[in-house]
């Protein structure tokens, strides 16, 4: 096992991972920008380096400055978190390079499912079931009208680069496909620097429903279940839960061992998610993520797994310690992602805050960088605080989340939490019938 590793990232992800480290016994070292000097990541590690000034570029994503920081520390391992480093292949060929362990998957597995189209084809031959659409990237305008007109409209012409939504166009006829390519390719140029797009038949009320897998890479594979990721506005996930009100056990069953049997396929190593839009009772693979994602603690709440420690575990090159017939889904859990926000306008809030209380009690987890008087910086992702309640059912944990809210006090800044206030308060949430375009209709 590691002795050392070094945390490439910030916030509560950072300090997700330290206590993951801590439990286990291995010795922690933070990194930070000066922005990040009295943040509670760096406060708890057992070690500290600056590694450059406020802006991400220089910092979080400075390679050179993180490798040299693993030199000096001596660190064992380095743990990229979520977002920044996280699905960057070529650091993640860097850190192995420079003798340290990337913990995460392969640098061709993270390079494979970087670019969509290249993952849905691996997806497709594992036997995935995919949305219609073009075989491979859209050639010429020419090409996309006759795939259109065959699968029917409206499509979606989607950036092979992108995830996330960005360089995404719907067209309703042969019209607006020709604008909707040239669209997604020059947005998709200038966010990704490469205008390879393709095209799907759209899907106009799905859900969005992501399995998590974890993969020693022996031959070991299972599956943790779902979560719902519906409840999102602009890409952004607002509230998860697990597991998904939309689907029974046989669907869960059929989806899980089919997620199973691809990545076993695919000879993946690592935590790993699945995403599919699900629709009229069938599933369609759209994108797999290589990372821990920012949901991932209800699954821990609904299996009893804790994830960072397995995803330290398989880096180190130990087998799984369970098999599939060892999990099982107790309960229901929900994550809410607490921003600081306008809870109606969503204006950044950044700032001092002059009083933090949590909530507690039975089934109720905070995962959070804050403490009373640290300073929100603005250079950052607004995420501040996860709150993650677990019940016995999906009412018992909807009656916990909304005492929970009405006990959480972050004082000084703006947050989202009356938002989540009004989520848990309205009918269509309550029965669990909403889909990706619900939330954008209610809140704007
Ligand atoms: C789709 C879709 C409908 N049909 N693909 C958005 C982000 C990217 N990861 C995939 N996305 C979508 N792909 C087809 N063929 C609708 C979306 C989509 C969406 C998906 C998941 C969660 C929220 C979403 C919000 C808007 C659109």
């Amino acid at each position: 096992m590691f002795e050392k590793i070094l945390i490439a990232n910030r916030g509560e992800i950072a300090l997700r991972i330290h206590r993951a480290c801590r439990e286990m016994g291995i010795s922690t070292v933070a990194v930070h920008s000066t922005a990040d000097a009295d943040a509670m990541h760096v406060r708890l590690a057992d070690e500290s380096v600056c590694i450059g000034p406020p802006s991400a570029r220089d910092s979080y994503l400075n390679m050179p400055a993180i490798l040299s920081a693993a030199t000096i520390t001596g660190a064992d391992a380095i743990h990229p978190g979520l977002g920044f480093l996280a699905e960057n292949a070529a650091f993640a060929e860097m850190v192995e390079e420079h003798g340290f362990t990337f913990i995460g998957p392969s640098p061709d597995h993270i390079r494979m499912m970087g670019d969509k189209i290249q993952a849905k084809k691996a997806a497709q031959q594992t036997g995935l079931p995919c949305v219609p659409g073009s075989d491979g990237p859209v050639q010429g305008d020419a090409d996309a009208l006759a795939l259109a007109r065959q699968i029917g409209y409206p499509v979606l012409v989607k950036a092979a680069g992108g995830g996330g939504g960005r360089g995404m166009q719907v067209a309703h006829s042969a019209d607006e496909l020709h604008r909707a390519i040239a669209t997604a390719r020059s947005e998709a140029k200038a966010a990704f620097g490469n205008d390879t797009v393709y095209l799907e038949k759209y899907l106009d009320h799905p859900r969005h429903i992501e399995i998590q897998i974890v993969a020693d890479g022996l031959g070991n594979v299972v599956h943790l279940g779902e979560r719902d990721c519906s409840l999102q506005r602009r890409h952004q996930k607002v509230l998860e839960e697990a597991p998904s009100p939309a689907l029974n056990v046989a669907a869960r069953e059929r989806i899980g061992q089919r997620a199973v049997m691809a990545i076993r396929q695919l000879g993946y190593r690592s935590l790993g998610t699945l995403e599919f839009l699900y629709q009229d009772g069938e599933f369609y693979f759209i994108e797999m993520n290589t990372r821990l994602q920012v949901e991932h603690p209800i699954t821990e709440e609904i299996t009893g797994i804790d994830l960072v420690r397995e995803q330290i575990r398989i880096a180190s090159g130990a087998k799984l310690a369970f098999v599939q017939a060892d999990v099982s889904i107790d309960g229901h859990a929900i994550e809410c992602r607490i921003n600081a926000e306008h809870p109606e306008t969503f204006r950044p809030s950044p700032g001092t805050i002059t009083n933090y209380h949590p909530p507690g009690g039975p089934g109720v987890r905070i995962d959070s960088p804050l403490y009373a008087g640290y300073k929100v910086p603005p250079y950052y992702d607004s995420l501040i605080a996860k709150l993650i309640v677990h019940g016995r059912t999906r009412n018992e944990c909807m009656m916990r989340l909304r005492r929970a809210l009405s006990e959480c006090v972050i004082d000084g800044i703006d947050t989202t939490i009356a938002l989540h206030q009004r989520v848990l308060a309205d009918p269509a949430f309550i029965d669990g019938t909403y889909d990706i375009h619900w939330l954008e209709g209610r809140v704007g």
